[in-house]
């Protein structure tokens, strides 16, 4: 297993939508390596700190109040190659260009809507991953289906 993290959040629309099952699960049945996971409601200055690069975007404050508006799920997932391979799970951001079989091509129609964030880089994914969790959330764990996962 390598060491390479990426921050999952199925976004309060996802939550809203009873998305949350769906969405695990197809990290799950990847094989990735679940180290954290909580349900949370995001403070505004949180979801500022995540979102910095868009501050001058036209949309920044309405991504605000739709990433405050409710309860998210935080996800920690561990893997070599987890970053990228979870961006392909998810799909592009416009949910009508993201292929079938992706996330939002399945189960999203709106770019403001669009049911989950995956870190774009394994920095970002370090760094949003100690943003969303304390110290002491995640877990350092073996799975049983470790070796029929990676020989
Ligand atoms: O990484 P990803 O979520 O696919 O897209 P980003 O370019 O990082 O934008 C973050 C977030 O902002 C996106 O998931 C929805 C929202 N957004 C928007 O509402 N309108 C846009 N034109 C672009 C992004
Ligand atoms: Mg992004």
């Amino acid at each position: 297993m390598g060491t390479e993290e990426t921050y999952i959040m199925v976004k309060p629309d996802g939550v809203h939508r009873c998305l949350v099952g769906e969405i695990i699960s197809r990290f799950e049945k990847k094989g990735f390596l679940l180290k954290g996971l909580k349900l949370f409601q995001c403070p505004k200055d949180l979801a500022q700190e995540h979102y910095k690069d868009l501050k001058e975007k036209s949309f920044y404050p309405s991504l605000i109040d739709y990433i405050t508006s409710g309860p998210v799920v935080c996800m920690a997932w561990e893997g070599a190659g987890v970053v990228a391979s979870a961006r392909k799970l998810i799909g592009a951001t416009n949910p009508l260009q993201a292929e079938p079989g992706t996330i939002r091509g399945d189960l999203a129609v709106q770019t403001g809507r669009n049911v989950v964030h995956g870190s774009d880089s394994p920095e970002n994914g370090k760094r949003e991953i100690a943003l969303w969790f304390k110290e002491g959330e995640l877990c350092q764990w073996v799975p049983a289906q470790a070796p029929w996962l990676i020989e």
